[in-house]
């Protein structure tokens, strides 16, 4: 059989609403924790694989510039792909993403997923979501999650490794993402270093281990039953235990800045006034409110009007990754 060798997918990020912090095997890279999330339509990653007889070595383009550091994590899944296609060649990957990279919004989540999608597309692979998943994760622990649109559950399989499952498709329950940047600069601990660094010296880690399921099971129970007080109850909740095991991770991780407060007290005001809305934060100061769609407008509208608010992302849900022309 011929192999196309090039192809080109979109991915979109995905928001936890309960989260992943915390490796259970760093080499292998995989989470100690399960996590649910919602991919978003309006923010995405295009990436290009060709795979070129001859050429020896990957080569990684981020946003038009060459990016020699995100290769390593690169070529370890294109490894994997190109062992199991019985391909040696290395590859050109080019990857854009119309969304700031590194600041707490998943580009590296819909990055990986994008990544896979296309190799796997270019080496002729039709690989289950099982198996992507498996090659996803080890690129980037949340990227298995944008591999399916909507709501979305990962977690600990028996086998060891991680298995991804859809929960339920976007227009079952199409909830909206209001998002607040607040920042545009890359963080300065990325996700990795924090998880490590959370795992060695925060008191608070076992506890985050201990009850995360309760956590995850609580969530999933919500996103079932459509149920929209119950999980941001615990979508809150999960957040800011996460954060609490970051705030006393030694040096301390603080993600937030003053505005990152301000729209979390503001979601929260709105809550205690009948709006459904609740927030949630990751791995940077951006705030994540998610609502009903009738409370889009408004939510949108209250945290463009808090100081210190660069821009307002509103998002609908989104698909799973896929293929494209180009
Ligand atoms: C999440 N984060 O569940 C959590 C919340 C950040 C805070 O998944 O080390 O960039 O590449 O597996 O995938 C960030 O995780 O980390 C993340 P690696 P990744 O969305």
């Amino acid at each position: 059989m011929t192999v196309p060798l090039v192809a080109t997918a979109i991915a979109h990020p995905n928001i936890a609403l309960i989260k992943y912090w915390g490796k259970r095997d760093v080499a292998e890279n995989l989470p100690a924790v399960g996590s649910l999330s919602v991919t978003l339509d309006a923010m995405c990653s295009r990436t290009r694989v060709c795979f070129e007889p001859g050429r020896k070595g990957d080569s990684v383009r981020l946003n038009g510039r060459e990016d020699a550091g995100a290769a390593s994590r690169i070529s370890a899944c294109l490894d994997l792909l190109r062992r199991r296609a019985g391909v040696g060649h290395g590859a050109l990957v080019d990857t854009d993403n119309d969304f700031p990279t590194a600041a707490g919004l998943a580009s590296s989540a819909s990055g990986f997923a994008a990544l896979v999608t296309a190799a796997a597309a270019a080496l002729g692979l039709d690989l289950p979501a099982r198996e992507l998943a498996r090659v996803a994760r080890l690129g980037s622990g949340s990227a298995p999650r944008s591999l399916f649109g909507g709501f979305v559950v990962l977690r600990n399989a028996p086998d060891g490794d991680v298995a991804v499952e859809p929960l339920l498709p976007a227009p079952a329950w199409p909830l909206r993402v209001v998002i607040a940047i607040v920042a545009t600069a890359p963080k300065e601990t990325g996700s990795r270093d924090g998880m490590a660094a959370s795992r060695a010296t925060s008191p608070y880690y076992g506890e985050w281990l201990r009850s995360h399921d309760a956590d995850l099971e609580a969530g999933l129970r919500g996103v079932r039953d459509r149920d929209f007080a119950a999980l941001a109850g615990v979508a809150e909740h999960n957040c800011l235990k996460m954060h609490a095991v970051m705030l006393t991770t030694r040096p301390p991780l603080i993600y937030w800045s003053p505005t990152t407060l301000a729209c979390l007290q503001l979601v929260q005001s709105l809550r205690r006034a009948g709006t459904p809305v609740f927030f949630t934060i990751d791995a940077g100061p951006q705030v994540k409110a998610v609502c009903e769609p009738g409370a889009a407008a408004l939510v949108r509208d209250a945290l463009a009007a808090v100081p210190g608010v660069m821009q307002v992302i509103d998002s609908g849900l989104g698909p799973g990754a896929h293929c494209t022309d180009g």
